[in-house]
């Protein structure tokens, strides 16, 4: 048995704190539409307050009589409201004393505060959404770029669970099948495939391909949900940071034509292919830095360290260095692009040159900062390198994320299992359980069974008012 529903009131600001054109106050539960009684005068008297509509009048305070703001207020009778429960919204006017006043108000008239997350929370337990569709809640409210938004609107709107109950299906149907003993005895006439074999081909293709596939669109993706870092690496002087203003489309960092001019790591964040690219500009590495220098270049290595792509930046007006060699080193163990800068000026460096020095398979791209054509040259290539394959996955129903990845490979695990068990010896009995372990798995990732630990650690990452 999973947590049962409340049966109390909870109300909590849904806006955030700090001045502004409207502040919204949220109640929810049985005892939501006697509040508002207690303390809305509509502006015209209206007879009964209508479910579904706004409504213009004052908050008063119950005690003193006194108007304490002019407001809009909804109420929705359940059950269809955010939470299917009695749902009453106060839209007021927005400053710190006008909602905490109308808050106390509210607290006053025997409701509780909310917990974070706790609308949503019983949106849940009261069925209207699953756990992947709360879980969307999360992402879109937090969602920095338009495809990580619509990708959450994808699971918010049910692609998770439409997606997982086709999957769960399936293995009730084959642990069905499993159990009654089908005939999978080989004795068939020749080229027609066994029950057996129609039986394990099954598990393969609408079970472990499709679970595969999501699985690994789960590391393709990362960039959607968490955007992609670039850093910005070279020696002092080849333009890393006009290469980061021009990006930016900003005058975000300081350029001048002496070597040495960035000493920290300056970073910002830019839209690509509507995927959010966090870019680290840094302190140009060098042989025989200053102490401020030596600091800065630490620095660089830090920011090389947590990020997907280090675009490289050589300036090719001059030759190559010692130095370049020292950020050749810097960069092991990460993917990166060469750039070859201030390809307007009298070339003293080609890509051969480049390629000679330090290996084939890097991908070199002559171009200037100042040149505009070249910066789009640029972003074309880096989206189609680095984000193509993620935005690829617009087709999938659902993109998991990190608790659905690990439930998805648990049921993974179990199914491998069932493959292992029947193949050696078919002990169709100790299949059966791994197939429920796969299939609690899934449940899992709806929430079919919750515990409150689990929820807890859902909601918790809410604000509160959702
Ligand atoms: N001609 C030309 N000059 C450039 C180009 N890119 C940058 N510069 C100039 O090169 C000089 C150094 O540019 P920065 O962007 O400060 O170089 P940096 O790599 O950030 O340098 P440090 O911060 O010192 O490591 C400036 O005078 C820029 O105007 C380019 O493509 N062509
Ligand atoms: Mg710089």
């Amino acid at each position: 048995m999973g947590p049962e529903a409340p049966d109390d009131t909870i109300c909590a600001v849904a806006t955030p704190v700090g001045e502004g054109g409207i502040g919204i106050l949220k109640i929810s539960g049985a005892g939501a539409f006697q509040v508002l009684q207690r303390l809305f005068r509509p502006h015209k008297s209206v007879g009964t307050l209508q479910s579904h509509r706004l409504h213009h009048g004052w908050i008063h305070d119950p005690e003193s009589g006194q108007a304490v703001d002019e407001v809009l207020v909804s109420y929705m009778a359940a059950p269809h409201t955010y939470t299917r429960e009695d749902v009453v919204e106060i839209n007021c006017h927005s400053g710190y004393w006008v909602l905490d006043h109308i808050l106390q108000l509210v607290l006053k008239s025997g409701v509780r505060l909310a917990e974070p997350g706790e609308f949503t929370r019983r949106a849940f337990l009261h069925g209207r959404i699953d756990l992947s569709q709360a879980e969307a809640v999360i992402e879109v409210i937090r969602s920095k770029s338009h495809h990580h938004l619509l990708m959450a609107n994808r699971s918010l709107r049910g692609g998770c669970r439409t997606r997982v109950q086709s999957w769960r299906e399936s293995l009730l149907e084959l642990q069905a099948r499993l159990e009654a003993s089908i005939d999978f005895s080989d004795d068939l006439e020749e080229g027609e495939a066994s029950g057996w074999e129609a039986w394990a081909e099954s598990l393969e293709q609408d079970l472990c391909r499709p679970l595969t596939r999501y699985l690994e669109e789960y590391e393709s993706t990362r960039v959607l949900r968490e955007g992609l870092t670039l850093v910005l690496v070279g020696k002092p002087n080849v333009g890393k940071s006009s290469l980061l203003n021009v990006l930016l489309g900003k005058d975000r960092a300081i350029v001048t034509p002496l070597p040495g001019t960035t000493r920290d790591v300056i970073e910002d964040t830019f839209l690509l292919s509507g995927i959010l690219v966090r870019i680290l500009d840094t302190a140009g590495i060098r042989r025989e830095p200053d102490e401020i220098e030596s600091l800065g270049i630490e620095r660089t290595l830090r920011s090389v360290d947590e990020a997907d792509i280090a675009l490289w930046l050589i300036d090719r007006s001059s030759s190559l260095t010692p130095e370049d060699d020292a950020v050749f080193e810097a960069l092991s163990g990460i993917p990166f692009m060469i750039l070859l800068n201030k390809s307007d000026l009298s070339p003293h460096l080609s890509p051969e040159d480049v390629r000679k020095r330090y290996g084939g398979s890097p991908l070199i791209m002559p171009l200037s900062v100042l040149n505009p054509r070249d910066i789009e040259r640029l972003r074309e290539t880096l989206a189609d390198r680095y984000l193509s394959r993620p935005l690829d996955t617009r087709r999938s129903e659902f993109i998991p994320n990190l608790r659905q990845k690990e439930c998805l490979e648990g049921a993974l695990r179990a199914l491998r299992e069932t493959q292992k068990l029947l193949a050696s010896g078919k002990d169709t009995e100790l299949a059966c359980l791994e197939l429920d372990s796969a299939r609690r798995q899934l449940d899992a990732i709806l929430g079919r069974e919750p515990d409150d630990e689990l929820l807890d650690r859902i909601f918790s990452q809410f604000c509160i008012g959702k």
